[in-house]
């Protein structure tokens, strides 16, 4: 059943996106447990205020920088990601030249064209990752999961993978074959988050559009500055930031019994 979300609606955004998520489930690109995946995903943004935070845009800034340097930068689809931003993923592999792969946990040949089909109307041409695995073929080395099926020219030979809602196991295989990840994750303390080169804890909504506006602010920059981006990037410490402004934000709600009347520290203006 579609329900209209009534525009003055409080909570209109968040319901509009659990829409689109139902929306894509029944059709077969979200999988069962991405619908779980968002809630706890919810809550996290929950404790953030709804907002992108400093944290959030100095990963952002990190991630953005990364894929700029890259030589062959990939975006990782699964289903939550490409039923939640399937233009602005797009829009981010034309403007960084990252290639775009589907690389899904809840592995089916449906799903995996259920997935590029919603790619392909958001305008994407080349989409990787959609042949049947032959036997000997790239795979992740060490990862049992699903996941660890990837494409020769895609996320196997990459240097920079953005990993939109990732399971932290893939993550840390990646590392292990040397590569640099870009997570997109709301939760802090995830693994995914705690093993990643950059982790912009942010929702994927917010985050990806993010992403394009300050890959456009750099694009024209010289290394030099994107390096120096890159080597002064802490992901520990920024990832201490958004634990710190959860607590700060709960510490100060606890004041009001939960009221937004006392002011949320470091606030992001973008
Ligand atoms: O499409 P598939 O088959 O690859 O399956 C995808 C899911 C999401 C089911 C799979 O990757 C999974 O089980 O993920 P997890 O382990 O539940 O982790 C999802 C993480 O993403 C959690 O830490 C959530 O807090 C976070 N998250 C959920 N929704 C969002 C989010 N982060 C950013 N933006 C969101 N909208």
């Amino acid at each position: 059943m579609r329900v209209e979300i009534p525009p003055d609606h409080p909570r209109a955004e968040s319901l509009r996106t659990r829409e689109k998520l139902l929306h894509h489930w029944k059709h077969g690109v979200v999988a069962d447990a991405g619908l779980i995946a968002q809630g706890r995903g919810e809550a996290f943004d929950y404790l953030l205020g709804e907002q992108t935070t400093t944290p959030a845009l100095e990963a952002t800034m990190a991630g953005a920088a990364y894929l700029l340097l890259a030589k062959k930068p990939v975006i990782s689809v699964n289903g939550n990601a490409a039923a939640l931003a399937p233009e602005e993923l797009v829009k981010l592999s034309m403007v960084t030249g990252s290639a775009l792969e589907v690389n899904i946990f809840y592995r089916s040949r449906k799903r995996l064209a259920a997935i590029a089909s919603v790619l392909r109307k958001a305008g994407a041409k080349d989409i990787l990752g959609l042949k049947a695995p032959v036997r000997g073929g790239p795979t992740i080395p060490e990862l049992s999961s699903m996941r660890r099926i990837v494409d020769a020219r895609g996320i196997f030979a990459a240097d920079v993978v953005l990993v939109p809602l990732e399971d932290g196991d893939r993550v840390e295989a990646l590392r292990r074959m040397g590569k640099t990840t870009i997570a997109v994750d709301l939760n802090p303390l995830s693994r995914t988050a705690q093993r990643s080169t950059v982790t912009i804890v942010d929702n994927l909504v917010r985050a990806i559009p993010n992403l394009i506006s300050v890959v456009e602010e750099l694009k024209d920059a010289p290394t030099s500055r994107l390096n120096a981006i890159v080597s002064a990037y802490d992901n520990k410490k920024v990832l201490g930031g958004s634990i710190a402004l959860i607590a700060e934000r709960l510490a100060s709600l606890s004041k009001t019994g939960g009221s937004e009347e006392a002011p949320i520290a470091r606030r992001a203006r973008r």
